[in-house]
């Protein structure tokens, strides 16, 4: 692996243009669980690491230094596997130098500044300041992904894909959250997930309206919406998608809501294309939500205004996405050089640059009835204009939406790595024949379908009445730089 990936070094190389300086990037060493037993937390090696090495390798560090070449200069130090790693894990010895090298080869270098990145070094004298800069520029080279991460991210969509497929299938009303995630995982595994990308997200009715909601033994009742945000991994690299679904038959307000959400992440898909500053894309799909607010008689006046009071943070208390790849939130952070922005909608956004091509980005715009937002008097009294607050009373129970895809930035026009996921929204309820011990109460009827149905996604037209008025027209990208 080390050999294979000397393209991406050079690369690497010729971005840090480094001379005198020299670079240490250390995996980490297994963390042992608190209560002192043999066990330890699943090891990961630090991105930075894993980016120059392609190989978890706990204690191992790698090293470059510029006057050796940008080629020849990457060097891997790994530990020796002990008998006991061998017996007790299998572990296989890294091909590398032996660490016990290490020492010699900074000592011959001893009068050149350090930069130390990855895992902590412990007994290396690195230059803070140097370390900052070198970070900075290293996570900038490598956002753009490589025909290897794009290989393993597309494999990653596909076990994503056939795990949402199952996952759909199967939701209807009395269904729980832990019944979807056991299903989802499962397949994600079938289609060669190495793991799960991240700590699966599964919420029934009210908890659909939690960010970060660890699925339960909560079973979705008719009506209610099922938010999913989960994806695969394969080989550390990741996929991030959510869909939000209704068991059962959705309401009238639940489809306009859901529309809203998906015509706003359809224009901010369209927006990522080279050049396009993400403060832009977050800030426009902003205004597109808010509009549809407005529009649903939830909130009062002009959208654009209503976002510059940030208001929507109210429904909208995140940003529109970030890097994803190796690792969940991908090298994000803002350009070398950019201040990070204190404005209240800005300050949540974990990336703050230019999108260039070979950029994966989520785009996950999400509107959500979130009590402890919608109910605190201070932010009542603060927007008392803004929102229509008997419009919002009575959903406060209902939950939220959020749609999320994974964009590559082209030179051309996007590609969504996450398009095989449908987005309709459709009723969900099980086939006759299918149901599973519970009531699958609403499945008759016109809107029941079949399983084989039930695979194709249904056009706006027959399953989402149009939302009026539309939410406003998308600017071009280009116009707003
Ligand atoms: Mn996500």
């Amino acid at each position: 692996m080390f050999t294979r990936l000397t393209d991406r070094r050079a690369r690497l190389a010729a971005a840090l243009n480094l001379t005198d300086e020299i670079l240490l990037i250390g995996a980490g060493t297994p963390v042992p669980l608190p209560e002192n037993t043999d066990q330890t937390y699943p090891f990961r090696a630090h991105a930075e690491f894993f980016y120059v090495a392609g190989v978890e390798c706990p204690g191992a560090i790698a090293t470059f230094d510029p006057q050796d070449g940008p080629r020849d200069g990457w060097k891997l130090f790994v530990p020796e596997v002990t008998e006991g790693e061998h017996v007790w894990e299998a572990r296989e010895q890294v091909a590398g130098e032996p660490l016990a090298g290490l020492p010699a080869w900074i000592t011959e270098r001893r009068v050149r500044p350090i930069a130390g990145l990855g895992a902590p070094l412990p007994g290396v004298r690195t230059d803070e300041a140097l370390t900052a800069k070198v970070r900075e520029v290293f996570s900038h080279a490598r956002r753009p992904k490589d025909d290897l991460e794009l290989s393993a991210m597309r494999q990653a969509a596909n076990a994503t894909a056939a795990g949402y497929a199952k996952a759909a299938a199967i939701i209807a009303p009395g269904v729980t959250e832990r019944a979807v995630q056991i299903e989802l995982e499962a397949e994600f595994f079938r289609h060669g997930a190495t793991r799960t990308g991240y700590g699966t997200i599964v919420g029934t009715g009210p908890n659909s309206a939690v960010l970060h909601f660890e699925p339960t033994a909560r079973a979705a009742q008719a009506g209610e919406f099922v938010l999913i945000d989960a994806g695969a991994e394969v080989g550390r690299y990741v996929i991030d998608v959510t869909r939000t679904y209704v068991a059962g038959l959705p309401s009238a307000f639940q489809r306009d809501l859901y529309q809203v959400v998906l015509a706003a992440q359809e224009a901010a898909v369209a927006c990522c294309v080279v050049g396009a500053e993400w403060r832009d894309v977050h800030l426009q799909c902003a205004v597109d939500m808010t509009a549809g607010l407005v529009s649903l008689g939830l909130m009062h006046g002009n959208a654009e205004s209503l976002v510059e009071q940030e208001a929507h943070l109210l429904f909208f208390p995140h940003g529109i996405g970030h890097l994803v790849g190796l690792g969940v939130r991908d090298a994000s952070g803002t350009l070398p050089g950019r201040p990070r922005s204190t404005r209240a909608s800005l300050k949540n956004l974990r990336m703050d640059f230019p999108l260039a091509a070979g950029y994966v980005v989520t785009v996950e715009p999400g509107l959500y009835f979130i009590p402890a937002l919608l109910t605190d008097p201070k932010r009542r009294e603060k927007f008392r204009d803004c929102v229509v607050w008997e419009k919002v009373e009575p959903h406060l129970a209902l939950g939220g939406v959020r749609i999320e895809d994974n964009v590559l930035v082209t030179s051309g026009a996007p590609e969504v790595l996450t398009a095989a996921i449908p987005k309709a929204l459709q009723p969900c309820s099980s086939p006759i024949g299918e149901t599973r011990g519970h009531d699958a109460g609403g499945q008759s009827g016109p809107h029941h379908r079949t399983a084989a149905e039930k695979r194709t996604p249904v056009s706006n037209a027959q399953s989402v009445r149009p939302l009026t008025p539309q939410a406003g027209p998308h600017a071009d990208p280009h116009d707003r730089q």
